[in-house]
């Protein structure tokens, strides 16, 4: 029975693997001109029977983009970059302003708010999930100056 299954419909096992992780709420910051970075963020879910382990992240509009945390370090609140991330079946990770983060570095050019951007997960798989981001203002996240601060050095 599985076996014929297999045979009928080759890719709806990949197919599946592809829609586990849902996505919500995606969105990345605008910035002012000559920013040349930003942060994303999203609520993920993976709604497969299996764990998907996240190892990198790309943009469409960014050279190169990271995971990032924040952690709390002597009372200041410093970004650490994950190397990955692993999402248990059923887990929800929130991407929010102030915890976990994806930093756009090399912005191609300046995000306004409501542009459409699309953001890339890759997998330790090797598969590649995409979702569309919507460009929006900060407005209450005041981390925006940090990350630029923590990352102009670089
Ligand atoms: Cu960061």
């Amino acid at each position: 029975m599985v076996a014929l299954a297999a045979t009928l419909f080759p890719l709806a096992a990949v197919a599946q693997q592809d829609a586990s992780l849902e996505f919500e709420n995606v969105w990345v910051r605008a910035m002012p001109p000559f920013q040349p970075n930003s942060a994303g963020y999203l609520t993920l879910t993976n709604r497969g029977k299996a764990a998907v382990a996240i190892v990198g992240a790309s943009s469409n509009v960014a050279e190169s983009v990271e995971l990032h945390t924040t952690r709390e370090v002597d009372g200041l609140m410093r970004m650490e970059k994950l190397t990955g991330l692993a999402v248990a079946p059923g887990e929800r990770v929130e991407f929010a302003p102030g915890g976990k983060h994806l930093m756009l570095f090399g912005l191609a050019f300046r995000l306004v708010p409501g542009d459409d951007v699309q953001i890339c997960f890759q997998l330790i798989t090797d598969e590649e999930v995409c979702t569309d981001a919507e460009v929006r203002m900060s407005g209450d996240t005041p981390d925006a100056q940090d990350h630029q601060h923590h990352h102009s050095t670089e």
